[in-house]
């Protein structure tokens, strides 16, 4: 079994517990109904922080009463399988929800932040936040009122933990993405990344992503179904 597995999630591999994706087919994703320039980036906030708040007032709330699936349930055994042979997972996830760590995942990277966590555009403060932020709220740590923000990366904002990620990625012996349309970059570009460091890399999907043909190998298939199967191929007895 390969020693360090990087594997990269999207918004497919909560798509089972109820969580929106962004773009599917139905046209029904959260960016076909809600347009990102307008609420998804720095300028939506500065220019109208109600509606930036209300929208992610609502997904925290969803999130809230959402379960991991046999998905995230079986990185986690991934993760422990791994560490018990002297390997490592390093799993870096687009999401900005706290199903893996639910599930028992101990090291997650949110390189597009976390919508549990508040931050504060006065002193810089991140704290864990499960509740509502209104525009009024004032920053526990510095007293500055109206500069709490929810601690997720918008586009044309820069990702976290970069550094750490382009290492994991230079080490990896196998790189995956799961349940991700490979639609938003820096993480779209990950594969390209890998391959350039002659990393071998796996697609699993619910269907053929628009970085597809960037991969070695592909399954499809809903997440809950493919993610253990292809786990219980790798650490199964
Ligand atoms: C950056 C957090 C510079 C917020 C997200 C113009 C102006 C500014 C920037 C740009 C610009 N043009 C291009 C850019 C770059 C931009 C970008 O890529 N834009 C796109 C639209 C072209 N990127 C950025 O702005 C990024 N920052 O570039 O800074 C920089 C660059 C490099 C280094 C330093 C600095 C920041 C982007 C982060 C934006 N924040 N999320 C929030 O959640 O509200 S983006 C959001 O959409 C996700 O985080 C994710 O990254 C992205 C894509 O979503 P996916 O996870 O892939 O989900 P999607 O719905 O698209 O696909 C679902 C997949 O699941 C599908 O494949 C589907 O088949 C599958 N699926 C569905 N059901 C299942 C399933 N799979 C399995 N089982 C199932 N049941």
């Amino acid at each position: 079994m390969q020693e360090h597995i990087f594997v990269l999630t999207g918004a497919g591999v909560s798509a089972e517990s109820g969580l929106g994706t962004f773009r599917d087919k139905k046209g029904e994703g959260i960016w076909q109904k809600f347009d990102p320039m307008k609420l998804a980036t720095p300028e939506a906030f500065a220019r109208d922080p109600e509606s930036v708040l209300a929208f992610y007032d609502a997904r925290r709330r969803n999130l809230i009463n959402a379960k991991p699936n046999a998905a995230h349930f079986a990185l986690a055994r991934l993760e422990r399988a791994l560490a018990s042979r002297g390997g490592r997972l390093t799993l870096v996830t687009q999401n900005i929800d706290d199903l893996h760590e639910r599930a028992g995942s101990k090291e997650v990277i949110h390189m597009h932040g976390e919508l549990l966590k508040a931050r504060c555009q006065r002193c810089g403060a991140v704290r864990f936040w499960p509740d509502d932020i209104k525009p009024s709220y004032v920053c526990p740590h510095c007293g500055s009122a109206g500069s709490l923000r929810p601690h997720v990366v918008w586009f044309g904002e820069m990702p976290l933990s970069m550094d750490e990620i382009d290492q994991a990625l230079r080490l990896a012996d196998l790189f995956v993405a799961i349940g991700t349309s490979g639609a938003v970059y820096p993480a779209a570009g990950f594969v390209a990344e890998a391959r350039a460091y002659g990393v071998p890399t796996f697609e699993i999907n619910l269907e053929a992503a628009d970085n597809a043909y960037c991969f070695d190998e592909a399954r499809y298939g809903p997440a809950s179904e493919t993610v253990p199967a292809w786990v219980e191929e790798l650490v199964g007895g």
